[in-house]
């Protein structure tokens, strides 16, 4: 068994030498390795396999609950129900080298483990099976390594280093967070903040989230109306709930002010994520009257495939709104993928009636197990009826803790 730790610090030129053995190693492993989806699966007929895969790119961290009625899944498999997008290379048809994961590494053929070009770096394969608690190194390569119930896989993109480990029930525990929200004060107008309440997984039942507000530099009574253990229900099936703190503005400039929205307790069998979220009102008060401005949005994103969770930005105006208005807002990815991070809408025109003072944009956010934080930004442009006061928001969308 070679270790992580053995090879860390190890010079270039036997770096390279090392990997050459491990290659033939996962060559000789997969020319005696059984298929590993062997046999038929008998879905339905018994109960779904799990295990977790931990992927660490360099550029962000995905961890994935897998399930598969099969007995076993190789690793290579495995990582394409994560949906890391394994780019492979066959080795002679014999073995199966892991070139590039999530994006990340080289491309397909027989430099695909490195070593010519002058970057050092690899895939480097790691495994916790069942009844184990941290990782150790693989020397079989996962064309040839059968992944089964309880066990967790872990790839990290560097020079042999292993990724953090996680145990597989603490990642399958369905997990509730909330988010952040800014928005504009208003001039007391009825107003209110609306947070996202988001679970990791749906649940075959609704699931009770008990929610608090606590003063930060905003005061209950003054700046807005304190709400003490209100439940909220994310419905079974579903990943996300909306929890609104009314917002009591007024005409006086004064600095932001923020409050904390704090997940006291939850069903049983789900368990606290991200537990305190910020709500942060934004003094308008140096706008001009009738000012569009936009606010800012953090929400934690669900995990399991086909789920979608959304996240809410409001654009209010400011004072009397007598008149009709419009503004286009445009969201523009900063380092998010679109489509796989944050489904961008088409730049869109909010219409504003006489009296109305806030449109929210949504966007919609896939699952992922991507843990790292990706943002958007919404801007404003071409105002008709109004200014505007604040002409960027940041979306923020992230995994829980
Ligand atoms: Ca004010």
């Amino acid at each position: 068994m070679v270790r992580s730790s053995g090879r860390r610090g190890a010079r270039p030129v036997r770096s390279v030498l090392v990997r050459c053995a491990l290659t033939i190693l996962a060559v000789a492993g997969a020319a005696v390795a059984p298929a590993p989806s062997a046999g038929p699966a008998q879905a339905g007929a018994q109960p779904l396999n799990q295990a977790a895969v931990i992927v660490e790119t360099g550029a962000g961290t995905w961890r994935t609950v897998i399930r598969f009625p099969q007995e076993s899944v190789s690793g290579i498999e495995a990582l394409r129900l994560a949906g890391a997008e394994p780019v492979t290379y066959g080795f002679g048809g014999l073995g199966t080298a892991v070139c590039a994961l999530y994006g990340v590494g080289r491309p397909a053929g027989p430099n695909c483990l490195g070593g010519t070009d002058g970057d050092p770096r690899y895939w480097a394969y790691f495994r916790a099976p069942a009844g184990t608690a941290s990782f150790q190194y693989s020397p079989i390569g996962a064309g040839a390594t059968s992944v089964r119930d309880g066990d967790v896989e872990g790839w990290r993109w560097g020079t042999g280093q292993a990724p953090a480990y996680r145990s597989l029930p603490a990642l399958a525990t369905p997990t509730v967070s909330v988010g952040d929200v800014t928005v504009p004060e208003g001039d007391g107008d009825p107003r209110a903040a609306r947070v996202t309440l988001t679970l990791s997984r749906p649940r075959a039942t609704d699931t009770e989230v008990v929610v608090t507000t606590t003063d930060g530099s905003a005061l209950a009574g003054v700046d807005y109306r304190a709400r003490t253990d209100r439940v909220r229900t994310i419905r079974a099936g579903r990943v996300r709930a909306s929890f609104a703190v009314p917002i009591l503005g007024n005409t006086t400039v004064q600095p932001n002010r923020t409050l904390t929205v704090t997940v006291t307790s939850t069903s049983p069998g789900v368990q606290l994520g991200r537990a305190t979220g910020t709500v942060t009102i934004l003094d308008d008060d140096g706008w001009a009257s009738g000012a569009f401005g936009v606010g800012d949005a953090r929400v934690v994103r669900s995990e399991e495939p086909g789920t979608l969770t959304v996240v809410r930005v409001p654009v209010a105006r400011r004072g009397p709104a007598t008149g009709p208005a419009t503004v286009t807002a445009t969201v523009t990815p900063t380092g998010a993928l679109d489509g796989r991070d944050v489904i961008v809408p088409p730049p869109r025109v909010l219409t504003y009636e006489p009296g109305r003072r806030t449109r929210w944009v949504t966007l919609q956010i896939p699952a992922s197990g991507l843990i790292s934080e990706r943002t958007a930004t919404v801007s404003l442009s071409a105002p008709s009826g109004a200014g505007i006061g604040r002409g960027t928001g940041v979306v923020t969308v992230g995994g829980r803790p």
